[in-house]
């Protein structure tokens, strides 16, 4: 059960595709207009003054805020928050809430899966049994990379980061991390530069938010410090990667291999990547099983739900967590 809304239909606009569960709940709790995609020209002038909450599940730039003059809430289906423009989301006094937490343990542990697959290159080796080589032509060759002996470096040690090290320390493999600031309480090794990180390890996984802040963070350089027995593991987000460095460091060995969730375009994924016999490759399904997404649809619309019947979010991003309701 749910706290009663106000009486007056509060206006949620959803651009775009959107999970079931959560268009359900909006439509039961208050009024859902659905367009094709975050355009505000698909809303006439009444409607989109009417607009007070906004539940996304992809870009809200400033211009698609400012079409909204009494636009209160965004609420993002998604942890990572970077296609929306939350800074100027703050500077107009509007919420921005995500989903943390409720997808933290499904992200590790496909991640993790990322990693495993990667190494011991496990499509291939199912491939091959489903070509029937196992039977004409023998067992697959033995797969030159293991995880055993490796050295993990996590770039972005947050609720993500600490669930993937943990799995990973209870494997027995070292870890160490970077982020801006070490984090209290915690053991693993810090590196205060992602260069020396990469130079430590050589299994560097990346969960770190995308951004401006993390656009192209790894690059020709931070490849080459990892090295040639190196593997990465990307589940933050694709504008992380220079992906012309990565695809060439994947052909001329100045890493080993790549396992990607995560494209800076996606859905599409540079042939390059494709082309790559070393690189194991996911369509952004790390939080993507229907127990997960439903927490994060309810995650999202309890925040919609908590706004308009408390003036509280429940879970808001840094950027506007000061923000209080009028
Ligand atoms: P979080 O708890 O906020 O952790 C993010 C970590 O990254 C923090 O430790 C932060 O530490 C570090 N960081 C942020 N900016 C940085 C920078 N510029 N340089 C170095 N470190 C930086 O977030 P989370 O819940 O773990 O989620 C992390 C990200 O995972 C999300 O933002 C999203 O992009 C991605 N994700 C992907 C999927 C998927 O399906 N593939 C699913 C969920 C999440 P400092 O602030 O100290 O730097
Ligand atoms: C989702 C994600 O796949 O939470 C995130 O940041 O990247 C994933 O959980 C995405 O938000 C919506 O598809």
């Amino acid at each position: 059960m749910t706290d009663p809304i106000p009486s007056t239909p509060v206006t949620i606009l959803v651009p775009g595709k959107f999970h079931d569960h959560a268009l359900n709940r909006i439509a039961g709790e208050f009024r859902l207009v659905a367009i094709e995609r975050a355009d505000a020209s698909l809303v006439d002038k009444a409607e989109c003054e009417a607009v007070r909450g906004i539940a996304a599940f992809g870009g809200v730039d400033a211009a698609f805020i400012d079409a909204f003059p009494n636009l209160e809430i965004i609420a993002n289906f998604g942890v990572g928050y970077d296609s929306v423009d939350a800074a100027h989301a703050a500077t107009r006094g509007v919420m921005v809430t995500n989903t943390p937490d409720v997808l933290t343990e499904e992200v590790a542990d496909t991640t993790v899966g990322l990693l495993i697959s990667t190494l011991r290159e496990l499509p291939k080796a199912e491939a091959w049994l489903r070509a029937g080589k196992w039977a004409s032509q023998g067992p697959i060759p033995v797969s030159p990379l293991t995880l055993r002996t490796r050295s993990i470096g996590i770039f972005g040690m947050g609720r993500i980061g600490l669930a993937i090290a943990k799995r990973l320390e209870s494997f027995g493999l070292p870890i160490a991390y970077h982020n801006r600031r070490p984090v209290e309480g915690v053991a693993y090794t810090y590196y205060r530069s992602l260069k020396a990180l990469a130079k430590a390890v050589d299994t560097l996984i990346c969960i770190a938010p995308g951004g401006a802040a993390t656009e192209k963070a790894i690059n020709a350089e931070i490849l080459a410090a990892l090295g040639p027995n190196g593997v990465f593991v990307n589940s933050g987000r694709g504008s992380t990667v220079d992906e012309d460095a990565l695809a060439k460091a994947l052909s001329d060995g100045t890493i080993a291999a790549a396992g990607l969730d995560v494209f800076a375009n996606e859905p599409h994924v540079p042939q390059a990547l494709l082309d790559a016999p070393n690189t194991v490759l996911l369509p952004h399904v790390a939080s993507g099983s229907a127990f997960t997404r439903r927490a994060m649809a309810d995650l999202c619309v309890d925040n919609l739900v908590s706004w308009f019947s408390t003036g509280k979010p429940l879970t808001p991003v840094p950027e506007t967590a000061r923000i209080k309701k009028q």
